[in-house]
This record gives C-alpha cells, structure tokens and sequence, in this order.
C-alpha cells in the first residue's frame, strides 16, 4: 500500500472530535466556531503534507503540490467538512483527509507530477446552517451571487452574508474564488458512498457513474387557528391535515419513479399549542433523481396536487426553492482512470453506480469533467452518529485515489 492508512485514520478520528455531540455525532455548521476548529486543524495536515495552503474569500481552504510544469492546469480533489447535526466522521471529511494524505505520500516517496494538485475542503456543503448547501463549491464554480449569501438566513435570521462577516470574511469578495476553467484540468472526489450497493457486492470500493440532483422545496400552509376542542371537523382550514394528505400523496407518487426519493426532513407548525388548530405549517421537501426529466415530472405533479389538496382545505399555499441542482454524470475518461487505479490497488471490477446523495463535483459539471469514488457504508448508514466504514476500506479508497491522481496529474492535457 503507498498510502499511510494507519495516519489517515488517526486523523479520522481527530477531526470526528471537533464538534462532537453527547449523541456521538458531529455536528460542525458553517462559519461557526468548531467549522474554525476543523478548518485550523485540516491546514496544519495540509502543512506536514508540505502543501502550499491558503482560504479563498469564501472559506475554501486550499492546499496545493506543485507540479513540474508551472502553467499546466490542476488536478482538483477535495471534499467538504462541514457537517449535518449529528452526522458522522466520514461525511466528507474522509474526502479531505484522503486527498491530503495522498500528496503527502507523494511528497514522502520524492514523486513529481506534470501537473499542479490542489486539495480543497469546501465550505458547506451540507446546507445544514441556512437551508443552502455547496457554498464553496459554487463560489469556486463562479456560480455564487450575492443575493445568495442575503436571501438565505439560520434559525436566528442571520443571514450568509452576516455570518461571514462575524467568521472574518468579506461577502462582497466572493467573485474572487472562481477559477477559471483553462486552470483546472479535472475534479476527483472520494466519498463514502451512504448507500449499501458495495456492501451487498462485498466490495471495499467503487467507481461513481453520475450524481442526482438534489431539489429543496420550502411549503408553507395558511389556514385557521381555532379551538381543538370547540370546532366542528368539517368547519376548519387545518393547514396541518392538508399538508398532511399531501405528504402522504408525495411518498407514494415518488415511489412509482424507480430512482427518485422524496424525503420531509423539517416540519413546523404554529402557534403548536396541543388544544390549538394550528394556523400555519411550514415543511421542506427533498426531491432527487439521477434523471432530470424524472425529477421535473415528478416535481409538476407534486405541485398540482398541493394546489389541489390546499384548495379542498380552504388553505393557502406559498413555495420557496430553496435550491435547485441538475443531475451530473461523471467524466468516462475519469471513470476510466479510477477503474485503473482499483487495479493497481488490487481491487478488480469495482461497480460503477450513481450516487443518490449529492456533492460538491455537480457544481462544476459544465465546467471541467468529474468524476468520484465510493467508499463502502456499514448498512449504508450515513447523516447519523451510526455512519461508519472502516480503516481498511478508507485505506482501500484513499489508496485508489492516490493512483488516479497519479495518473491524472501526469498525462500530458491532449
Ligand atoms: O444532501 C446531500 O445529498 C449531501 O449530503 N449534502
Ligand atoms: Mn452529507
Ligand atoms: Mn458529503
């Protein structure tokens, strides 16, 4: 093995303390003082990696191996370390720590390559704080405006823009972090995959053939408050039996399209007294599928029902998106290079598969090819104190990705 598994893993373990929660999870939102914490932590890796390390305006902290021809544009590879509230150790950080721990064994093995690589660990890419996710990644995209950092707000209102203030950055600055595309020559990312394809296959690694798209949806229903007690139950505007009706609807209409999910992960109703019809209800909706036509079909009928079941309940209806990211297949020529890489890690055959959870790489997809590797989930637990996979497969992984880096960064561009 040319990588350092056992110091790969203690890093693991490192970071996966920064945050920790007395449910044994990780919980690290962007630009907050533990997010502070990991970042400090990842650049003093990145340092004994050799790396020449700098944080971009939006927070993206870059650690770059210079390679033998100056001007050739960068192999990027990377992840993200932010985290869900109470998600696990590997989310992401296993992505960061791999990469780093790959150009420190380049550096320790004396190997040059063509070209330069750089190692980024993005800034939230979760979402987790404003409701808002891969804000790094579309700041480096160029893609970031700045009615996104105002628009999008915590629970306590504060805006992006705000919180970058208070963590020492300047909001107007973000255009600065955009690459241009001439100086990027591919983006690999290693993962764990969330899902228990590999583990059925037995398999410690596998080849990512296309990223869905996540759809977030913000509803909120207006009705009328009353008395639990004094209301008739054909006299009410229940927002919460109309929005109830339509979740209900919405888990059977995805469950006809064979890759989509549609999950409510937030749900809120006001005043929320117990003896109280509430008066308004406000729920979100994650809505994905590997293939957009799907995803939008599925999206029409969703609102033509909510239409629908909201009128039949005399209540009213209002929709926030809160982001909307097309699916990305994979590069086949980075595809390739990660299938010769699983050989030369030992690994024959790895099952290409998409990836139902989405990351950082969508961002760039009409920019510069992509492409990323999965790392086996025990029972395909992720977003839960319970997510793991073990030193060996993050061994496998970041061996793998030692080996397609190798190979990207030393082809001549054609
Ligand atoms: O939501 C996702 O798919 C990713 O974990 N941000
Ligand atoms: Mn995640
Ligand atoms: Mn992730």
């Amino acid at each position: 093995m040319e990588i350092n598994a056992v110091r790969l893993w203690q890093r693991l373990m490192e970071l996966g303390e920064i945050g920790k929660q007395d449910s044994g999870g990780v919980t690290r939102f962007s630009f907050t003082e533990e997010e502070r914490r990991a970042k400090d932590r990842v650049i003093s890796y990145m340092k004994e990696a050799g790396l020449t390390v700098r944080e971009d305006s939006a927070g993206n902290v870059i650690g770059r191996r210079e390679g033998a021809d100056p001007l050739a544009p960068a192999v990027l590879t990377g992840s993200h370390i932010d985290t869900v509230p109470h998600g696990g150790k590997f989310d992401g950080a296993l992505g960061v720590l791999a990469a780093i721990e790959a150009l420190q064994s380049m550096e320790e093995k004396g190997i040059a390559t063509d070209h330069p690589i750089e190692v980024i660990a993005f800034t939230d890419e979760e979402g987790s704080r404003f409701g808002f996710g891969m804000i790094g990644s579309r700041a480096l995209a160029g893609t970031l405006r700045q009615e996104d950092l105002e628009r999008h707000k915590d629970e306590r209102h504060l805006s992006i823009a705000d919180a970058m203030r208070a963590a020492g950055y300047d909001p107007d600055r973000i255009g600065q972090a955009a690459k241009d595309p001439r100086q990027v020559k591919a983006y690999v990312e290693l993962h764990i995959e969330q899902g228990s394809v590999l583990e059925r296959h037995r398999l410690p690694v596998g080849v990512v053939s296309g990223i869905a798209g996540p759809l977030w949806l913000q509803f909120t229903l207006t009705g009328q408050a009353g008395h639990a007690g004094a209301t008739p139950m054909n006299m009410r505007r229940d927002p919460l039996r109309a929005a109830s009706e339509w979740m209900n609807w919405i888990y059977r209409e995805a469950g006809k399209y064979p890759n989509a999910v549609a999950t409510v992960g937030k749900i809120g109703a006001a005043p929320g007294g117990v003896n109280v019809i509430p008066e308004q209800v406000e729920f979100t909706l994650d809505l994905r599928d590997i293939d957009e036509a799907a995803r939008n079909a599925l999206e029409s009928s969703i609102w033509e029902y909510g239409n629908r079941v909201c009128a039949s309940h005399q209540v009213e209806l209002a929709v926030r998106t809160l982001q909307r990211v097309a699916p990305a297949p994979c590069s086949p020529e980075i595809m390739a290079a990660i299938e010769a890489a699983c050989r030369k890690a030992g690994i024959e055959q790895p099952p290409a598969l998409p990836s139902g959870a989405g990351h950082d790489g969508m961002q760039f997809r009409s920019r510069w090819p992509i492409g990323m590797i999965f790392v086996r989930s025990r029972e395909g637990i992720s977003h839960s104190p319970k997510e793991w996979s073990s030193q060996e497969d993050c061994g496998a992984g970041a061996e793998v990705l030692y080996h397609t880096l190798l190979q990207l960064a030393n082809e001549r561009k054609k």
